[in-house]
């Protein structure tokens, strides 16, 4: 059923109110949501209206309308993709047996475990962004944080959906809870490293939905191959939303870097490296950027869990998580004797070995996602080589600044040197962003809050959103 049910409290198109259980096991969580969002979510704005995308069906093309809403009124909803009929389980043990529509008694721990870990990163993202509505650079940008917001806060409805349905009473718990945990709680922390972090500013923001939200894309994607039918067909609905996430990231960094480079050449300022005459400017210089992208991205990496892991390989086995394009891939879906060739540091240098592919599904997908983004920086450094600015942004080395995985406890420079403590310490601010970096993006956080105006160190759009200029009122800020 490709039509979405927008009568009721929760619209769907899951046939809820066939499942009465299941339905009134919602609504009871439904007001505990929208307390969090209130508490928890953006703060303030709540009250104005805010030109957003809502999606009233689950088919590709028009599966969404745009139109003025308050946020709180937003309509949060139950999406599954369309089933594909006679799918059948892709990959690992079960391959070719039909798609599980319930879940295995075996697999029950695991499915949950997944769940409750995408489920945890959605609102967590929200509660980093809250503060950014208001430093928003323009009123094109802030819509562009909500819808993000918005549809975050959808994709824990999306967990929280399978949850309720398939786990009963264990999975309202887990339910309850990820409305408990909180990202940068010192008691109750949010469970992945990146999602305590703070998002400060909007470059932290769109590095976060640039590289973050990527990260999201992929785990996704590998989940959207489950032989858990629920888990695929959700997944495979979020899917359609994560790309503006990116786009907002991607495109956002590409206006800061368009409007430096555009003032570096209007001061007649040459060397991208003369920090403090850019700065002068109120733009973003071009390393701190560079440090910055290197903090966001070597941070995502650590997402991917070990390059080595049993939870993945018994993910995979089970056919619950497959790799990335798993359909596409010319191989036997099984990895029984198949190698993977591997980055490893041995013997005082790196090298790649061939190990068990069954053992380095996370090492596969962390490669597929440093491909996705080399794709990015390309393109950012294509807006600064029209310029004429003599610079390049470039992706740190994997084992640089890692907390996660066999890099975890080796110094490495984004250009993949190896060093001792002592000469690590003398030279790591050079790639991480120091306070005075970070104090100064702050200092630029103005909010420009009127219909076309832009912050001074961001560009405008090259075109507007749902069909409207880039000078549209998209947040009533009046009323
Ligand atoms: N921080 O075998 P290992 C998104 C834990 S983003 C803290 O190495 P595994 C979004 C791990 O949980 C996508 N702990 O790794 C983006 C395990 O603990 P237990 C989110 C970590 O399990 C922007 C232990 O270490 N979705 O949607 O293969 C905005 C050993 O694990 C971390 C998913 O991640 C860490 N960084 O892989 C909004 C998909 N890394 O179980 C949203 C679901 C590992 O021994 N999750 N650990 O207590 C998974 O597939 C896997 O849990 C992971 C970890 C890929 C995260
Ligand atoms: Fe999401
Ligand atoms: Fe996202």
């Amino acid at each position: 059923m490709a039509t979405v049910n927008y009568d009721t409290l929760i619209p769907n198109n899951v046939n809820l109110s066939t499942d009465l259980r299941l339905q009134r096991a919602l609504e009871k969580w439904h007001p505990k949501f929208l307390n969090w969002w209130l508490q928890r979510g953006p703060t303030d704005f709540q009250t104005n209206e805010v030109y957003l995308r809502t999606a009233i069906g689950v088919d590709r093309g028009n599966w969404a309308k745009f139109g003025f809403v308050r946020m709180p009124d937003y309509r949060w909803g139950i999406l599954l993709a369309p089933a594909v009929e006679n799918r059948k389980i892709p990959f690992g043990e079960h391959t070719g047996e039909p798609a599980w529509q319930e879940v295995p008694g075996e697999y029950r721990g695991l499915i949950r475990r997944l769940l409750v870990v995408q489920g945890d990163t959605e609102p967590a993202s929200v509660e980093q962004q809250r503060f950014l509505g208001h430093t928003a650079p323009s009123l094109y940008d802030m819509r562009n944080l909500f819808q993000v917001n918005v549809e975050e806060a959808r994709h824990l409805w999306a967990m929280v959906y399978l949850l309720h349905k398939y786990f009963g009473r264990d999975g309202r718990e887990e339910a309850e809870m990820l409305l408990e945990r909180t990202s940068g709680d010192e008691d109750k922390p949010r469970i992945l490293g990146a999602f305590n972090e703070e998002t400060p500013d909007w470059l932290s923001f769109f590095l976060f939905t640039s590289f973050t939200d990527r990260d999201g894309k992929m785990q996704l994607e590998c989940l959207a191959q489950s032989g858990f039918d629920p888990l695929s067909r959700t997944c495979r609905f979020m899917l359609t939303e994560e790309g503006h996430h990116m786009f907002v990231g991607k495109s956002g960094i590409e206006r800061i870097l368009a409007r430096t480079c555009q003032v570096m050449n209007d001061a007649g300022i040459s060397d991208p490296t003369d920090e403090g005459a850019v700065r002068a400017l109120d733009v973003m210089d071009l390393p701190t950027i560079q440090r910055k992208m290197n903090f966001h991205f070597s941070v995502t990496l650590d997402l991917f869990g070990s390059e080595i892991s049993t939870n993945a390989a018994n993910a995979f086995t089970a056919g619950i998580k497959g790799r990335f394009h798993e359909v596409d891939i010319a191989d036997d879906h099984r990895l029984l004797n198949d190698n993977y060739p591997l980055l490893q540091y041995e013997n005082g240098r790196f090298a790649v070995n061939q190990v068990p592919a069954i053992n380095a599904i996370n090492a596969r997908l962390l490669d597929d996602y440093i491909d996705d983004c080399e794709n990015v920086v390309t393109a950012w450094n294509k807006t600064i080589a029209k310029s004429n600015i003599d610079f390049a942004l470039s992706l740190p080395h994997r084992a640089f600044n890692r907390q996660i995985g066999s890099f975890a406890d080796l110094n490495v420079t984004p250009a993949g040197g190896v060093l001792n403590d002592a000469d690590w310490a003398a030279v790591k601010h050079q790639f991480l962003p120091s306070r005075e970096d970070l104090g100064y993006i702050l200092s630029l956080m103005k909010a420009s809050l009127s219909a076309g105006s832009y912050a001074s160190w961001i560009a405008p759009p090259k075109n507007g959103v749902g069909g409207k200029p880039g000078n549209f009122e998209y947040v009533r800020i009046t009323c």
